[in-house]
């Protein structure tokens, strides 16, 4: 259906446009909140890092690609996967290490992998995401149909080299990949002030002669563009920018972390003032789109984390014979230096 300029009420986006933005950080937040609450009661083992607070990011970044795109994360991915496509109920199976999610319930939290939406991890390892990034950028470059590919890490993957050897092939390569530093002020308990010399990426993206810029990652509205201006650079001139979005994680680094480091008046200042969600409904009050509206969103959000929650809790764990599945073997023997030495 053809979109006229009357339909379009703010940044170019029309009313439903804008509620869908709003619906999708209002699942994430409610479906990490849920998670919390389900790793609490001992439902999900292992780690889970929740993206509460940062809803603004995967939302304004993820939703301007397109399906055949590809979106490769860090271990706080659960929103850049809901976001990409993949279906809340598998997501929540996986943390619950069920047979119905996503990855069949043996990569859990960190290893959230969905190929039908073209989400390829969930990475444990710090950084690990960015070099792998540079392979599929080739790899489209090379294809040529277009599509690039999205990866999203946090500020302390930055000091990881890596990032330097990802940064410098992807701008010599002349790769379609877009990389969004989610800046949320810390990596684990290490405030960024102690960690970086310098207090942007800006001079590291300079070093590496790449298109760069700065957002706000509160403020969906204002990723989406900046992503939007990224994504075209990269599908029209198969040219890589690095994005560092400012944010905030609202809990602590992961469910085992009562995160004692943060002094209790910086995190409640940006919970108070900076909320995502709270910052875009306001915008969309000032739109003249109602409370009720608004509301109703929540309510549906809420409920459909409450019933992924119940899909996972109904769903089997992984069969015994599933363990040796999808696993990489050499049935051939070809591969000499897997065989056990004499
Ligand atoms: C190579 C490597 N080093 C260390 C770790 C342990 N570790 C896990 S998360 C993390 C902090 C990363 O912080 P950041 O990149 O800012 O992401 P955030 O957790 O803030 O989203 C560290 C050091 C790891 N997983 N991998
Ligand atoms: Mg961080």
């Amino acid at each position: 259906m053809a979109i006229s300029n009357s339909d379009v009420m703010l940044a170019g986006l029309t009313r439903e446009q804008l509620l869908g933005l709003h619906a999708t950080m209002l699942l994430i937040r409610r479906f990490e909140e849920k998670a919390g609450e389900e790793y609490t009661l001992g439902k999900i083992g292992g780690f889970l890092h929740l993206y509460v607070g940062q809803e603004a990011v995967a939302t304004g970044a993820i939703t301007p690609l397109r399906p055949d795109d590809y979106v490769i994360s860090s271990y706080r991915e659960h929103g850049h996967a809901i976001v990409k496509g993949a279906d809340p109920n598998a997501v929540m199976a996986e943390l619950f290490g069920r047979a119905t999610g996503v990855s069949k319930g043996k990569g859990g939290s960190m290893h959230i992998f969905d190929d039908k939406h073209h989400f390829h991890g969930g990475y444990a390892i710090v950084g690990a995401q960015m070099p792998i990034a540079c392979g599929y950028g080739l790899a489209q470059r090379f294809a040529g149909q277009g599509n690039i590919t999205m990866t999203f890490f946090g500020d302390g993957a930055v000091d990881e080299g890596a990032f330097h050897e990802a940064m410098n092939l992807a701008e010599l390569w002349s790769l379609p990949v877009v990389f969004i530093c989610e800046n949320n002020l810390y990596s684990m308990g290490n405030a960024l002030a102690k960690a970086w010399s310098v207090s942007s990426l800006e001079p590291r993206a300079a070093a590496y002669g790449m298109a760069y810029e700065r957002v706000d990652g509160m403020d969906v509205l204002a990723v989406r563009e900046t992503a939007q201006r990224a994504i075209d650079r990269a599908r029209r001139e198969s040219k890589p920018t690095l994005i560092e979005a400012m944010t905030y994680r609202f809990r602590g680094h992961s469910m085992a972390d009562p995160a004692a480091y943060r002094p209790k008046d910086e995190v409640e200042r940006w919970r108070s003032t900076r909320d995502p969600i709270m910052l875009f409904e306001q915008q969309l009050r000032d739109l003249g789109i109602d409370q009720a509206t608004l509301s109703a969103a929540d309510d549906r959000a809420t409920q459909a984390a409450e019933a992924a929650a119940a899909f996972a809790d109904n769903s089997p764990f992984p069969d015994l014979s599933a363990l040796t599945e999808d696993v990489m073997i050499d049935p051939t023997g070809a591969i000499a230096w897997r065989r056990p030495r004499k």
